[in-house]
Parts: C-alpha cells; sequence; structure tokens
C-alpha cells in the first residue's frame, strides 16, 4: 500500500486495520494529555519474567503511542510512578496491601505513597495478572478514563479462556473466511512475528489458551506430535506463554496406528495405553508447560472409541491418564452426531444426539478431562436453542464452545455481530437447580462446582492484512475475548470499548458504526432462514441460499417444508421427543405450541404455513415481512457507511463498503430464493402484493 503524503509504501504492521484494537491512538486532548504524563513517568519493575517483560514492552509500546514518550524504567520505587510485579513481590518493596485477586486476576491501585508522590500499582496475583493489568490500564487510557476511574480489581469468571484454530498444515483454514493461516504454509511453519501480535491482541482480551490445528486433523497434521514438528511447536508455544497463553494441539484419536505401529486404537488396548503415555513423555520433553490435547473422535468421519465398541468416557481418560503426569488436560468435543443419516428416517435427531450420547455417562470422566459442547444442539446456526447438554451434565468438567468465524453468519462477507448473540446465550436460564441456572454460570463449572470450565471459540482470523477479512468482524472477536473475561458485560459496555479503541472518539462516527453492528445479527437472521429452523445453505460451503439444499441429504438437518407447513416436529409427544431433554420450565415451553417464542418455533414444531404467531402474523407473512426487511436494513447500513467517508481510515472504510454491496447482494438471493419457494410451496399471496417471483 502507498501513503501518498509520506510517499513510501506502508507495511501491514503500520496499518490501522492490522493494529486492530491495539492501535493505541494518540492523545490529542492536552488536558487529558497533561494529566496522563503527570502518573506515567517511570515504571518500577519488580519482577523478572517472560510474561512480565511482554508486559512492560507493551505498557512502553502504549504510552508512547498515546502520548508521544517512552517512560522510563525506574530503579527505585522512590523515583517510580508506576510500580508493575506481582503481588508478593511488590509487597517486598512497597507498603501496600492487594485484595485476594484469584488465579488470574489483577489489582490496580491508584494511590499517593507517605510523601506524597504519586503512584500507580498494577498488581497481578501472578504473572499474568500483571500482563492483564497492563491492558486493562491502556484500554482505560485508550478510552480517555480519568485517573480515578483507573482503579480496578477483577479476576476472570472463566478458567479456561480457550480459542481453537481450524488451521490445516498446508495453509488452508476450514471455514476460514480472513485469507490463509498465519501459523502455517504448505506444511511448514510460518514466520513469527504476526503470530506473536495474534498472541497479543488475544492476551490484551484475556484468551489464556489455543490449539493451533484443525480438529479434523488430518494424516500430515497427525505428525505435529512427532520430533518432525515438535520443535516448531515449542517455538510456537513459547511466544504464546510469553503472553500467558498455553498452547494445545488437537490430534488424531488414531494416530497410534496413523504415526505408531500399533494395529488398533482401541483405549481399553494397554498397548494404546503405553503408545499415548510414550508420546506424552515426548512431547513435554520439547514443550514442559504444553496445555493438552483437543480431540474432535467419532464425529463426522474422524475415528474414535466407537469403532472399538467404548464409550468416550473410556477414550478420553485413556489420553487424560497419559497427560495428568505433566498437569496436561483433554479438551473432549461433543459434538458427535449421525452424519450418515437417511433422510427417509423420520425416527433419527440430530438435535438429540449431544444429550444421547454423553448424558449417559456423565461423571465417568477424569478430572483433567473437559467435554466441549457447542451453544446449540446442531451447529452454530443464526438461531438455535441452547444445548440441553448444559446444564443435563452435573457430575463432569465441561465448558462452551462458540464460534466466532462466520461459518453460518455470512462468512465475514456480511457483517453479523455475534455479541448479542453470546450474550443471549449465556445469560439463558436452563432451570438446572432451580430458576436463575445461567449458561455462564455452569460453563465456568460455578454451579456445579467443577474443577475445570470456561470458553472455547472458533477464530475468525487469517493472514489478511486486517485479521478477519471484514474490518467489522474484529469485533467479534474482540467481544468474544472480553465476555469470556466477564459474561456480565453488556453488549453496550464492549461494543462502546471496542469503538473507541478501533476509531477513537468522534461521536459522529462511533454512533453509526454501533448502530450498524446492533442491528446487524436481526438484520441476517430477517434475511435468512426463518424462525429457528437454520440451514437453507448452499452444501459444502454454506454461504447464500439454497432452501433444499440439504433436505434430501445424510446430514440431518432438514425443514419438512411441504405444500401445506414447514418445522421439524421436537414434542414429546408427536415429534423426537427433543423438547423433553430440557428441564422444567423450557421442556414444557418449547414443547407447547402456544408457548414456544416465535423465533423458535419451526425448530421444535411443524405447522401449517396460516399458523397464527405469538406476534400476530402467520408464518408466511412473517416469512415474506422479514426476507423483505432485511434487504431494506442491509440498505440502510449501507448509505450509513456512506456518511462515514473521509472521516476514518480509508483502507477500513473501503473494506467495508466494498463488503456491504456484497451482503446487498447475498440479500436481494436469500430474500428471493425463500420467497419464491414459499410462495410456490403454500400457494399463499403476500398481504402486501410485494415482488415475489
Ligand atoms: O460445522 C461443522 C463444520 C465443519 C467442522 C465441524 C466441527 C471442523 O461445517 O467444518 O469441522 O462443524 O465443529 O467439527
Amino acid at each position: 500500500m502507498i501513503d501518498q503524503s509520506k510517499n513510501r509504501t506502508v507495511k501491514t504492521e503500520e496499518l490501522p486495520s492490522y493494529q486492530a484494537w491495539l492501535q493505541y491512538k494518540q492523545i490529542t486532548d492536552d488536558r487529558l494529555h497533561a494529566i496522563y504524563k503527570k502518573w506515567l513517568t517511570a515504571i518500577n519493575v519488580v519482577t523478572s519474567s517472560v510474561i512480565v517483560d511482554s508486559a512492560v514492552s507493551e505498557l512502553l509500546l502504549g504510552v508512547e503511542s498515546m502520548l508521544g514518550y517512552k517512560p522510563v524504567i525506574a530503579e527505585s520505587a522512590e523515583e517510580a510512578t508506576v510500580v508493575l510485579g506481582t503481588v508478593a513481590d511488590i509487597g517486598v518493596h512497597y507498603d501496600e496491601a492487594f485484595s485476594d485477586l484469584g488465579e488470574d486476576g489483577f489489582e490496580i491501585k491508584v494511590s499517593r505513597n507517605k510523601s506524597g508522590k504519586k503512584q500507580i500499582f498494577l498488581a497481578g496475583q501472578l504473572d499474568q495478572g500483571v500482563l492483564y493489568a497492563v491492558f486493562n490500564l491502556l484500554r482505560s487510557l485508550q478510552m480517555h478514563r480519568s485517573i480515578d476511574q483507573l482503579a480496578t480489581i477483577e479476576t476472570p469468571k472463566n478458567q479456561l479462556r480457550m480459542i481453537n484454530q481450524w488451521d490445516n498444515i498446508d495453509g488452508t483454514i476450514e471455514r476460514g473466511y480472513a485469507g490463509k493461516s498465519i501459523f502455517y504454509q504448505e506444511n511448514e511453519f510460518r514466520a513469527e512475528e504476526r503470530i506473536r501480535d495474534y498472541a497479543r491482541l488475544l492476551a490484551s482480551v484475556g484468551i489464556n489458551a489455543i490449539s493451533i490445528n484443525n480438529v479434523n486433523v488430518w494424516d500430515t497434521e497427525t505428525n505435529l506430535i512427532t520430533p518432525k514438528y515438535l520443535p516448531q511447536v515449542r517455538r510456537v508455544s513459547d511466544i504464546f506463554n510469553a503472553y500467558g497463553i498455553s498452547l494445545f494441539l488437537s490430534i488424531n484419536y488414531a494416530s497410534p496406528i496413523t504415526i505408531g505401529v500399533l494395529d488398533t486404537a482401541d483405549p481399553l488396548d494397554q498397548r494404546v495405553k503405553d503408545w499415548w503415555k510414550e508420546k506424552a513423555t515426548e512431547i513435554y520433553e520439547y514443550i514442559p508447560n504444553f496445555g493438552g490435547f483437543v480431540v474432535k473422535a467419532d464425529s463426522e468421519g474422524r475415528p474414535g472409541p466407537f469403532s472399538y465398541n467404548r464409550d468416550h468416557a473410556d477414550g478420553a481418560n485413556m489420553l487424560a491418564e497419559a497427560l495428568e503426569p505433566y498437569n496436561g488436560i483433554v479438551v473432549w468435543r461433543c459434538f458427535v452426531y449421525n452424519h450418515r443419516q437417511d433422510w427417509r428416517d423420520r425416527n433419527t435427531d440430530r438435535a438429540r444426539a449431544a444429550y444421547d450420547h454423553f448424558k449417559p455417562i456423565d461423571g465417568k470422566f477424569m478430572d483433567n478431562v473437559i467435554l466441549q459442547i457447542k451453544n446449540g444442539p446442531m451447529d452454530f446456526q443464526v438461531r438455535e436453542p441452547i444445548s440441553p447438554l448444559i446444564g443435563a451434565l452435573q457430575k463432569t468438567n465441561y465448558m462452551l464452545e462458540l464460534q466466532i468465524t462466520q461459518e453460518y453468519t455470512g462468512q465475514q462477507i456480511d457483517l453479523c455481530y455475534l455479541i448479542p448473540q453470546w450474550k443471549e446465550i449465556l445469560k439463558f436460564d436452563t432451570h438446572a437447580e432451580g430458576e436463575g441456572t445461567e449458561i455462564k454460570d455452569i460453563a465456568n463449572g460455578y454451579t456445579f462446582g467443577n474443577k475445570l470450565g470456561g470458553i472455547a471459540a472458533v477464530s475468525n482470523i487469517g493472514d489478511n492484512p486486517n485479521w478477519t477479512g471484514h474490518a467489522l468482524a474484529q469485533a467479534n472477536l474482540y467481544g468474544y475475548g472480553r465476555l469470556t473475561w466477564d459474561p456480565t458485560l453488556s453488549t453496550e459496555e464492549i461494543t462502546c470499548e471496542w469503538l473507541n479503541l478501533t476509531f477513537g472518539h468522534e461521536s459522529d462516527v462511533i454512533d453509526i458504526i454501533e448502530e450498524i453492528l446492533l442491528k446487524s445479527w436481526p438484520a441476517y437472521e430477517n434475511y435468512t432462514s426463518p424462525l429457528g429452523i437454520g440451514w437453507m445453505v448452499n452444501p459444502n460451503h454454506h454461504y447464500g441460499p439454497n432452501v433444499d439444499g440439504y433436505e434430501y441429504s445424510k446430514w440431518g438437518t432438514y425443514h419438512f417444508a411441504d405444500r401445506d407447513g414447514i418445522g421439524v416436529d421436537r414434542t414429546i409427544e408427536t415429534g423426537t421427543g427433543y423438547a423433553g431433554q430440557y428441564f422444567s420450565p423450557n421442556a414444557e415451553i418449547y414443547n407447547d405450541l402456544n408457548k414456544c417464542p416465535d423465533d423458535l418455533l419451526l425448530f421444535f414444531h411443524h405447522v401449517p404455513y396460516s399458523h397464527v404467531l405469538q406476534s400476530g402474523k402467520t408464518v408466511i407473512q412473517h416469512i415474506y415481512d422479514t426476507h423483505f426487511q432485511g434487504v431494506e436494513e442491509v440498505k440502510e447500513f449501507i448509505d450509513k457507511w456512506a456518511q462515514l467517508e473521509g472521516k476514518m481510515d480509508q483502507v477500513i472504510f473501503a473494506n467495508v463498503q466494498e463488503r456491504l454491496q456484497l451482503q446487498l447482494e447475498n440479500a436481494i438471493e436469500w430474500r428471493d430464493q425463500v420467497n419464491t419457494y414459499f410462495f410456490r410451496k403454500s400457494g399463499i399471496d403476500d398481504q402486501h402484493n410485494r415482488m415475489i417471483y
């Protein structure tokens, strides 16, 4: 990219869209600048470690970028305006007491010492807490908060705050919409600089674990746990460790066969157990603080314990035993269902699968196993009910899995801000322990006193200069991290933070982008599949409409539309019984045609097109109205965005402008195909006589 004013090529790393929410924009308000400057001149570092080094360099970078000077590193307490270190180390030098912060917690204290000197303490319980304190302070400065507002005590609400990369070693990314992998290229690891910047972005929002390869572990990737690749995995692990993030690998369950010499991967076979124990020992020789394994087993054709008539506790525990001596953990996915279903078979219901497989083995898993459960029973649709397995398992560690990458929500061509969706998920009341048993408190292990808990999500980044393809999709990654740290943050708080960090403080800019973001998920839902039915996408790549694309397939994702009606009967009396997997009163609500919320109606019931929704509209009229409305909403986004020209970074402006045009094409295609399809099926006219083909 050529910067005309400077007449030189601007490096990718210098682009605001690359720096994302770590731009550390210059503070131009003189008064604020003067105040900050008084407090941020000399830093006394009392803890020495790799993570604290990262914290210090980030602080220096941030202050220099925002305030235009580099603070000095002070040798003594007396000179320091900022003191940074662990609670224990600060205690050696200073007479300051800190709260009980919990493992990853931190406290920022603003005070004057006995001689009246101003001091900010950035104290972490452990090293990573120091890093989080620094990022918190830098965020506050970027938010232009007053000194009084800097003091805070925070402890993350989730122990595991994880990112799953679905990157393949050839450089492709499964469900990646932002270019190629930043980790791999043609079966080799890529340069480390960008990986470090990714680690900074993740750490700044509190992420503490990452798996760096696709859960579908193909043949070459199976070798990541061999000496061929382990030295390079170690290097990447070191980069992440320096930012408090531990590294995991997805493994091939059949590794003892694929890269070993065994003819079985039976989890109860002693040779298999020994193979994994030796493998674990070898991995930890290379990477002493390796996080553990992520496992997709017996899922969509991947190998697993079912081949040996063993259950998933047998499989997970066998691996957990191997990792236990090194404090490693096994993240075991619950995305297990029959992907070779006969569409003629009306008894099998994919939605039931996770619960049916895992509920009966609740309590059989070792302590260092954590199950990972997708938020919905199907697969990251724009609208799905909550997985009933969450809350049903009560004697097993488990965590929630979200998808940041927009597989079914517009593939980062269409804008779909997912924080409001995730807030709904986290706030959902399962009633597992009576009223008020929300997903957020189950996922983090609190409700059932589990040893491990947390949230994982599939990343949305690639090597696109702006990381996420659509510059505004950065907000989903940012918000994911913030929500995992604290699920009680509101959508408004998170959005406001991201906007200030990314776009600054001009209210005419901020207000417009905020409005577009907040309307984007409902708009996407409006012009795609209606009333919770999901799918209707093109098979394989999943972008764009194809109402019957999966209707006669083996994937178990049907809508059953005929000339009279649409929807899946999942009731207890006449359907698949799925509604009965919920606790009362959710089970009764979903099961009852008159109580089921409109937005999930077709997920639970098959109804005639003339069925009247709680909104007062018929199903068919709802389909027409929302599809026309969704397209109008995208047009509004385009008009609003046009008002921002010249008021923001031109690269970001042009990127979003281009994507919104593509989104409009997609929305129109969805509108016309869906409306035409249901008009032809039902023969019922639109009450407003709009154009249907
Ligand atoms: O949604 C499906 C995706 C697959 C993915 C799978 C999973 C990694 O279409 O691409 O595989 O989910 O979550 O395992």
